[in-house]
């Protein structure tokens, strides 16, 4: 690869600020501290079943889920990598019930990171891909200190967001709000390399991820919905691929990649649905929409849901633009 076409996330970042002349770089950095909590985690998921972390730590987290060693090394290693840096004034997550304060002795800053350590994580025993989610926002509440409200934010306030795909390759894939690009990590170097620039989402899914076990649990809506989807029409190129891992950020990158669309509806069983707004579905419905695509609850955009609760669960219907209209259009009675 020539070197001027080595373009690192480093420089990529960097580059993308440019155009912001208020940019102090405390953002710039934020992203890149991301980066490197990437490639330690990235590290280790590589070699887990090498390493003896895999198996129960016997404790549980705040969703009641048995939590993995590997659970809580990658959030200890994204809360270390980050909790010095003087560039967030807190930080929420999957793994613990309440904010994340920035401890006493480190000063604070203007930005909230909120993540999801390790999605999918129940796959890790059976090496499938997982990943790591983050949303950025600005803080938005007086004093130094972040505070709840911070990270309440609604979806359409966020000012960057992304995921860690740990697959064939460990992939970075982030919007800042200017285009959706994707990074694969060149492990000899140790650095992330742009190998996906501007990622759009095909208009038309081809491709459908839903976990069709719970379909005597959806409402009438949803079961119609994907009862169309599976009945043969060449003019709107039905039937599509049924493709479900399992694991959101693989089913997530495979769809934007390739034009699908991912479907966790609200049901019996878990009537908000069952992805979380703050740490998946809004930094999900982001990327997607910068892609050209749609997230939705059913009946709103995921970005204008108002989060109450820090662990709030939604039901998502996100992909390419057509899919997620036809979605709706269904579980609307339009259709
Ligand atoms: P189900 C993994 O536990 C997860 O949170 C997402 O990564 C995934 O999309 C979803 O749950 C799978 O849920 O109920 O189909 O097993």
């Amino acid at each position: 690869m020539s070197l001027k076409r080595l373009m690192t996330i480093e420089r990529h970042i960097i580059e993308q600020q440019k155009e912001f002349p208020a940019a102090t770089g405390e953002f710039s950095a934020l992203l890149y501290d991301i980066a490197f909590a990437a490639k330690v985690i990235s590290r280790d998921v590589r070699k887990a079943g090498l390493v003896d972390i895999l198996g129960y730590t016997g404790s549980e987290n705040v969703q009641g889920e048995q939590v993995r060693k590997l659970d809580e090394f990658a959030d200890e290693v994204i809360f270390k990598a980050m909790d010095h840096t003087g560039r967030l004034c807190c930080m929420a997550c999957e793994e613990r019930e309440e904010i994340i304060p920035i401890p006493e002795d480190f000063k604070c800053g203007h930005y909230v990171l909120l993540y999801d350590p390790l999605d999918g994580s129940s796959n890790i025993d059976a090496n499938v891909s997982i990943g790591t989610i983050f949303s950025i926002h600005r803080k938005i509440s007086p004093g130094e200190r972040g505070t709840k409200a911070d990270c309440l934010q609604p979806g359409n306030k966020q000012v960057a967001a992304g995921y860690v795909i740990y697959g064939s390759s460990t992939l970075l894939v982030y919007t800042a709000g200017r285009g959706v690009h994707g990074f694969t990590l060149d492990p000899t170097v140790g650095e992330f390399l742009l190998s996906h620039e501007n990622i759009q989402i095909p208009p038309r899914a081809t491709i459908y991820s839903v976990n069709e076990g719970n379909t005597n649990n959806w409402e009438e809506g949803m079961q119609r919905y994907i009862e169309y989807i599976k009945t043969p029409d060449k003019a709107t190129g039905r039937p599509y691929s049924s493709r479900y891992i399992g694991s959101l950020v693989a089913d997530f990158h495979r769809n934007l990649l390739y034009g699908g669309v991912f479907l966790y509806p609200a049901d019996k069983k878990s009537p908000q649905g069952k992805l979380r707004v703050l740490y998946e579905a809004n930094p999900l419905a982001f990327l997607v929409e910068q892609a050209g695509g749609l997230a939705s609850d059913g009946r709103q955009r995921i970005l204008d849901i108002q989060p109450v609760d820090l662990h709030q669960r939604t039901p998502l219907l996100i992909g390419s633009r057509e899919a997620v209209k036809e979605a709706e259009e269904f579980l609307q009675g339009k259709r």
